[in-house]
């Protein structure tokens, strides 16, 4: 009984920590309760709910994982379900406590249903807007996603849809992101693309080093350099990286997205106790806790916190302090730097 309650007590300090959401990949962050909607809409699909999500305890390939992707893809396919998973998305981020998300998400034309790659992203900034009118007290941020195994063409053409989004949307699109199947492509074709959106003026988040073996890809971008990096599992000596990756990683002060959850349940990583969130956190680097794909994966930004502080021993105000830095990573102009920091500010316990 005094577990149960004291259990209940940690899970309300992780719920009421404000936090900032940096990478999360919308149809990967998709609820059951969503999923649930989406299934009765397209029951000709025969899609069950074992195939849109890895359950507690469970974990697959990282090539499963983009299987699952795809059956997700099936589900949300039209501007009606894209605005509702976008919103649904936002209202739970928003519910469990985030107050500054970065979305993002690879648009995709549909020709059986008419959707284009410009009405996907209008009706993710309709999205936005749709829970910014409700009042939510969530500040949410889109990035647009290029999806690696598309190639140099397609990515080139998003650069250029972001840009024409970026000038339109007064500051909701605010940057590019790369993922996509680590194992497909190489990054060295991508970056004349990603050169032109770093001139013009868009941020860069790309996953860089989740699987071994990208050493050479994971130092080409690097001299880019890009504005933050999502997962940079193998980068360090201890894994099969090397200390001149490390060292441009710190020299350009180049935050890291870490997402506890997703690498070991697509066993990338072996065990949380091993994940790489030890590396740089002890080294004082700029780690952020992200989610990575919520609804996939099962799990929250409250629930990734707690297992950060379970797993490495951190107190209360170290993981106070850890939301908190995550401000300075956010891809969003200082004044907004600003605002956030004034509100973490009145929510801070007087004791931890
Ligand atoms: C690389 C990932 C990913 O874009 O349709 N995505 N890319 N590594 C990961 N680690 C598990 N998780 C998700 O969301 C789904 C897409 O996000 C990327 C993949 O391209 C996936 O198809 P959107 O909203």
């Amino acid at each position: 009984m005094f577990k149960l309650v004291m259990d209940n007590e940690a899970d309300v300090f992780y719920r009421e920590l404000p936090k900032v959401e940096l990478h999360a990949h919308l149809n990967g962050s998709v609820s059951f309760h969503t999923i649930e909607k989406l299934i009765s809409r397209k029951p000709h699909l025969n899609i069950e709910h074992g195939m849109t999500a890895i359950g507690k305890g469970q974990r697959r390939t990282l090539d499963e994982c983009f299987q699952v992707f795809k059956v997700v893809h099936q589900l949300v396919d039209t501007e009606e379900d894209i605005l509702m998973v976008a919103t649904d998305v936002i209202r739970e981020f928003a519910a469990d406590g985030v107050k500054y998300l970065e979305l993002r998400s690879t648009p995709r034309e549909e020709n059986k249903t008419g959707l284009t790659k410009k009405r996907y992203v209008e009706t993710v900034i309709k999205a936005i807007k749709q829970c910014k009118s409700e009042g939510l007290d969530i500040d949410v941020r889109f990035l647009v996603a290029i999806d690696r195994r598309n190639g140099a063409e397609v990515a080139m053409e998003t650069v250029k849809l972001a840009e024409e989004f970026m000038l339109s949307t007064d500051g909701l699109v605010l940057g590019l992101d790369l993922s996509g199947d680590p194992t497909v492509g190489h990054g060295k074709d991508l970056l004349p693309a990603l050169q032109r959106a770093k001139d013009c003026g868009l941020k860069l988040s790309l996953h860089l080093s989740e699987v071994p073996s990208q050493l050479e890809e994971s130092d080409l971008l690097l001299n880019l350099p890009p504005d933050r990096i999502g997962h940079g599992t193998f980068l360090h000596p201890e894994v099969g990286g090397s200390q001149s990756l490390v060292d441009k990683v710190v020299a350009n002060n180049i935050p890291l997205e870490l997402c506890l959850t997703s690498n070991v349940k697509g066993q990338t990583v072996p065990c949380y106790s091993e994940h790489h969130f030890k590396f740089w956190y002890q080294m004082g680097h700029p780690s952020v806790i992200c989610t990575d794909d919520k609804g996939v994966f099962s799990t929250d930004l409250s629930q990734e916190y707690q297992l950060a502080a379970s797993t490495f021993g951190l107190s209360r105000e170290a993981v106070w302090n850890l939301s908190q830095q995550a401000i300075d990573c956010i891809f969003a102009p200082d004044t907004v730097k600003q605002q956030l920091k004034q509100k973490w500010l009145a929510l801070k316990p007087q004791v931890f």
